[in-house]
């Protein structure tokens, strides 16, 4: 009879374990369209600390930043069907595909970054969150995306009417469309990839977006004149493929839930800290700010709501939004 010696065995078993701990490890591919070091792309690498702690490494999170999964739209199409397992993205380009997405990401629905946290971290946000699952995504948690305002190539905006005739780029969804077309103005939906090179060549005038973003997308070398109108509060929301969750065990599944929950406070201590610094450094290199009267923007966005919350849930949802304190 095969008799083992004890190094071989002991080898074996080695062997085994590790074979038993590499096929136990699951790589999830998370996809950023920001750079390495912006707020979003930190809080996902937090949360994959506190997945590889809570599974005992088990689970390990690879963030994939500066859009090397594609652009927001396409990396939508990726996690539907399981190609990414993990997303933190805009609200604005799930709008066409989750009606209860486009409440949040109406102009002015938010009074400030502050009532937006609230919102979207008590139970209005969780009833949003729960309408991403029949659409194959499983949303995690919503992060500060603050607030957003136009910024151009041509002239300072010191009045909504200054807009008039002007081509701003939009993100992919109708409402921000019908939005710049309440000012008066053209809107060109694109992937944030081509903004620069568009203001470049003069294809738009500019775009709208926050301090970080026009910051760290070097929106601020192409367009000079940025305006603290403040018409869009869209949330980020970082999401899980369902094809990648339905593999997780229930007990899993909480962790994934609670560690998404517990980086949030971490997203919104680096994104504070972020407004203040690329403000900071646009206004050092050259950036004009001004500060427009918002009144008669949010008198302009009249017909945006009457178009976009026709549907008694979603009216419910914006009376629910305007009525939280
Ligand atoms: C940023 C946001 C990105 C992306 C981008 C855009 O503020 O964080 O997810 O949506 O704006 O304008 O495309």
């Amino acid at each position: 009879m095969f008799q083992m010696t004890r190094l071989a065995a002991t080898a074996m078993m080695a062997a085994a374990m590790m074979i038993g701990s590499a096929s136990a490890q699951t790589v999830l591919r998370s996809s950023d369209t920001h750079p390495d070091g912006y707020p979003t792309v930190e809080a996902v690498k937090y949360f994959g600390e506190l997945i590889k702690e809570r599974t005992g490494g088990r689970y390990v999170v690879e963030v994939y930043h500066s859009a090397q999964l594609g652009q927001e739209a396409d990396t939508i199409e990726q996690v539907r069907t399981g190609v990414i397992d993990l997303n933190r993205i805009s609200m604005g380009p799930f709008n066409g595909l989750i009606p209860e997405t486009t409440v949040p990401s109406l102009p002015y629905i938010f009074r400030s970054v502050e009532h937006a946290r609230k919102v979207m971290t008590g139970p209005i946000g969780d009833e949003i969150l729960a309408a991403f699952e029949p659409h194959g995504v499983i949303g995690l948690a919503f992060y500060d995306g603050g607030a957003r305002s136009f910024y151009n190539s041509k002239k300072p905006i010191n009045s909504a009417a200054d807009l008039e005739g002007m081509k701003f780029r939009v993100m992919q969804s109708d409402i921000f469309v019908d939005m710049v077309g309440a000012l008066g103005a053209a809107a060109t939906p694109m992937p944030y990839g081509e903004v620069y090179s568009g203001i470049e060549t003069g294809v738009i005038d500019g775009a709208e977006n926050n301090f970080p973003s026009y910051d760290t997308a070097k929106h601020a070398e192409v367009a000079k004149y940025y305006s603290l109108d403040e018409h869009l509060i869209v949330p980020e929301v970082f999401v899980m493929s369902k094809a990648s969750w339905d593999k997780l065990s229930p007990e899993d599944q909480a962790i994934f839930r609670q560690a998404a929950k517990d980086s949030v406070a971490r997203q919104w201590e680096l994104w504070d800290a972020q407004v203040e610094k690329s403000r900071a450094i646009v206004e050092a290199s050259g950036s004009t700010i001004t500060t427009p009267d918002k009144q008669p923007f949010i008198d302009a966005m009249k017909p945006v709501y009457n178009k976009h919350v026709t549907d008694p849930r979603l009216k419910d949802l914006v009376a629910r939004i305007q009525a939280t304190e």
